[in-house]
């Protein structure tokens, strides 16, 4: 009888135990562990975007693992499929880029064990880009990965409404809505602005392909966006308090 009570009192225990973890790894991981709406962003504040060395993975104070971080001031190497750098007119910042309508994939392996990936970074939108005028747009710009888009929208410089923050069609704002900065880089033909992209989207292969795009530009001397401070960063599955379950189970 004693040891009935010993067993039915270590199954409560541990059961209790783990309906403790599951509610605290829901409430916490839920917003990591659910698909983002299309066109569903995190707005990084300003500094978030700080550059640890490049190609050196460091961990963060919330636990994420740096994966990948290039600033593009050095070299760029077959991770990208399309390498072409160029520097701004103004700041001399040496970003990835120009491209027009492209398609920019960032191919990374060997990811550790994780269930969401962050990815951030500076999008440049350089000249005259039209947002949703139908006569000389739209002028689309996509984020996406595995056929999924987890951005669709459009930028303009010109005056006419943009998509962003809103998903094309659908959205519809003032010119750089959004913008971390106006005419900031000096480019003469309709002006610049740069947007602070942040996504966080479930993920666990091991394999990552990122894919950046832009469709209905004119020549790139007259429309074209680039890439500078792509950072991507993986949840870590050690770090996580849903560890404690694991343990519960054991
Ligand atoms: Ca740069
Ligand atoms: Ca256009």
């Amino acid at each position: 009888m004693r040891m009935w009570r010993q067993v039915l009192l270590r199954y409560l225990c541990l059961s209790a135990a783990l309906l403790i973890a599951l509610a605290f790894c829901y409430t916490n991981l839920g917003a990591a562990g659910q698909a983002l709406p299309t066109g569903d962003r995190i707005q990084a504040s300003p500094g978030s975007a700080t550059a640890p060395p490049q190609g050196k993975a460091v961990n963060s104070p919330s636990q994420d693992r740096t994966v990948y971080f290039n600033n593009f001031e050095g070299t760029v190497g077959s991770e990208w499929n399309i390498t072409t750098t160029d520097v701004t007119p103004v700041g001399n910042r040496r970003f990835l880029g120009q491209f027009g309508n492209d398609t920019v994939t960032l191919s990374l392996n060997n990811l550790p064990a994780h269930r969401a990936v962050t990815v951030s970074f500076d999008l440049f939108i350089l000249k005259s880009w039209d947002g949703n005028n139908n006569d000389t747009g739209p002028d689309i710009w996509r984020l996406g990965a595995g056929g999924q888009f987890f951005l669709n929208t459009t930028f303009s410089n010109v005056g006419y409404d943009q998509a962003y923050p809103g998903g094309y069609p659908g959205g519809s704002f003032p010119s750089y809505t959004g913008a971390q900065e106006i005419d900031t880089l000096g480019y003469t033909y309709y002006g610049d602005s740069v947007y602070l992209l942040r996504f966080t989207i479930p993920h666990t292969a091991n394999n990552l392909a990122l894919q950046l795009s832009a469709s209905g530009l004119q020549e790139i001397k007259d429309e074209s966006w680039g890439l500078d401070n792509v950072l991507v960063t993986v949840d870590s599955l050690a770090a996580s308090p849903c560890g404690l379950d694991l343990l519960l189970l054991q």
